[in-house]
C-alpha cells in the first residue's frame, strides 16, 4: 500500500489560490491514505525562514530552503505540496537539482494580476499601489511565469475541484512503486 515519494510545487501570483488548491488536493491524497505535508509561506515565512524578507536574494534563498526541506520530507517517504510565489525561473530550475527531476511536479496557478488585485485577500496590492510595502510581486517585484509547467490551471476558468482532479490525474502514475 506505499506509495512513491513526490514533491508538487505550486508557483503562482499572491491570491493565486496556490495554497487552497495545495490544500484541497492534500485532503483527496488523505482519503487515498498517502502521506502528505503542505509547505507555504504561513508556516515556512514565520519559522525556520523568519529571518528572510522579499528582496530578491532572500526569495531565492527561501526557496532553496524550502527545496531542502521538502528533500528531506521525501527521504522520509512523503508526498509533499509547496505553494510558493517562487517568482524567479532560475530558483524553480534549482529545485530540481536538490530533488529529483521525476520525483517533481510543477503546477503554474495561472491567475491574472488583475484578478489577484481584485481579491486582495490580505490588502497587500492596496498597500502596495500607496507604495506602503516594497517589492510586491506584480507590482514592484517581477512574476517569471513558467514557459513549460507540468500543469496549468487557470483559476478564473476552472474550479478548484477541477483543477483538484487535473492534478490528481496527472501525478497517479507517478506515485506507483
Ligand atoms: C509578495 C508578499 C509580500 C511581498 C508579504 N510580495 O498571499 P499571501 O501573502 O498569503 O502569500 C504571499 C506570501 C509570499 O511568500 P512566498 O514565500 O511564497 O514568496 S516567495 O516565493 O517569493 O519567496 C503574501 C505575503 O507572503 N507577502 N509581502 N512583498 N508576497
Amino acid at each position: 500500500n506505499g506509495h512513491k515519494p513526490l514533491l508538487i510545487w505550486f508557483t503562482g501570483l499572491s491570491g493565486s489560490g496556490k495554497s487552497t488548491i495545495a490544500n484541497l488536493l492534500e485532503q483527496e491524497l488523505y482519503k487515498k491514505r498517502i502521506h502528505t505535508y503542505v509547505l507555504d509561506g504561513d508556516n515556512i515565512r514565520k519559522g525556520i525562514n523568519k529571518d528572510l524578507t522579499f528582496s530578491p536574494e532572500h526569495r531565492t534563498e527561501n526557496i532553496r530552503r524550502v527545496a531542502e526541506v521538502a528533500h528531506l520530507m521525501m527521504d522520509a517517504g512523503l508526498v509533499v505540496l509547496a505553494a510558493f510565489i517562487s517568482p524567479y525561473k532560475e530558483d524553480r530550475i534549482a529545485i530540481k537539482n536538490i530533488v529529483k527531476e521525476d520525483n517533481f511536479v510543477e503546477v503554474y496557478i495561472n491567475t491574472s494580476l488583475e484578478e489577484c488585485e481584485r481579491r486582495d485577500v490580505k490588502g497587500l496590492y492596496k498597500m502596495a499601489r500607496k507604495g506602503e510595502i516594497e517589492d510586491m510581486t506584480g507590482i514592484s517585484s517581477p512574476y517569471e511565469a513558467p514557459e513549460h509547467p507540468n500543469i496549468e490551471i487557470k483559476t478564473e476558468k476552472q474550479t478548484q475541484q477541477q483543477a483538484t482532479e487535473m492534478i490528481l490525474k496527472y501525478i497517479q502514475p507517478k506515485l506507483k512503486i
